[in-house]
């Protein structure tokens, strides 16, 4: 049976704690909602951590210590964020990879986000790849716009298949600054992957709901999370990241497309369990 492969983009970078009581931002947190995410349907987990303080980090020891207990406490792939927050440095970016994640984002490009700019010039973009590929871990080609496909291609061109040989690439819809989170964006960036590319999808705020449903129908996989929606409908906030899973799966499954099982994600993606 064909089946879909659900992640969860848990926290992310930018909302705040003190207004969203319900983000998971501590190590127990964390945990404890992705093994609800996992029991609830989830295959991947998509990681930003926060520090003491419950802001975003790149401390590569507290990312360190994120791995080990997700990897103790679940079987999600875990997926570290290369993107983290509009403030971090390349640097620290590349540094993520020194945590050991199975699996990382790679954005694709640079993008208007908000009243900020999330920076992926074409130098980061190659660097980061040839990482991921030295160290053999899996990447997740984020793109936001359709000129990230351009650059997708020409990264696949340049510096052959990634870590895994699987291309596999989640369409971000609804920044502002990005594509809409809107059918149309959705067929034309899917018309532009390259041949053999998987992917997935997820809408921004009020697009979560319309890109679920047309990357089902477009047979896509799915993305979903606090990162990416805090209101689960009209005026009512999420309560955690399992009510988001628990109603993807549910749609995937009236689909006829039911949840992806985390072992069999890893042989989708082409992810070896390293431990
Ligand atoms: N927080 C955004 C600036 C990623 O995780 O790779 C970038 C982001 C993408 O969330
Ligand atoms: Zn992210």
């Amino acid at each position: 049976m064909t089946t879909t492969l659900i992640t969860v983009a848990a926290t992310g970078a930018e909302a705040e704690k003190a207004a969203v009581p319900a983000l998971p931002v501590t190590l127990e947190e964390l945990t404890a909602e992705a093994v609800a995410c996992q029991q609830a349907g989830a295959a991947v987990i998509h990681v930003h951590i926060r520090d003491e303080k419950a802001r975003p980090t790149l401390d590569v020891g507290r990312l360190k210590d994120t791995v080990g207990a997700l990897r103790a406490a679940t079987d999600l792939i875990v997926q570290l964020s290369t993107g983290g927050a509009v403030t971090d440095s390349f640097e620290a970016r590349l540094a993520v990879l020194d945590a050991q994640p199975d699996a990382c984002s790679l954005t694709c490009g640079t993008v208007n986000f908000g009243d900020d700019v999330f920076a992926n010039p074409w130098g980061f973009i190659k660097e980061l790849y040839q990482l991921t590929q030295e160290r053999g871990i899996v990447p997740e080609f984020e793109l936001f716009d359709l000129g990230h496909v351009a650059t997708l291609h020409r990264l696949l061109g340049e510096f052959g298949p990634p870590a895994g040989g699987h291309v596999h690439c989640d369409l971000v819809m609804g920044v502002p600054g990005g594509m809409p989170g809107n059918v149309a964006a959705l067929v034309a960036a899917v018309q532009a992957l390259p041949d053999g590319a998987t992917w997935s999808a997820t809408g921004i705020g009020k697009t979560t709901l319309p890109v679920l449903l047309g990357a089902l129908g477009a047979g896509g996989h799915l993305r979903v999370g606090m990162e990416d929606t805090l209101t689960f409908s009209r005026g009512r906030p999420v309560t955690g990241n399992a009510e988001l899973v628990q109603r993807a799966a549910e749609l995937a499954s009236l689909a006829q497309r039911p949840p992806m099982t985390p072992a069999a994600a890893r042989t989708f993606l082409g992810i070896a369990r390293p431990w």
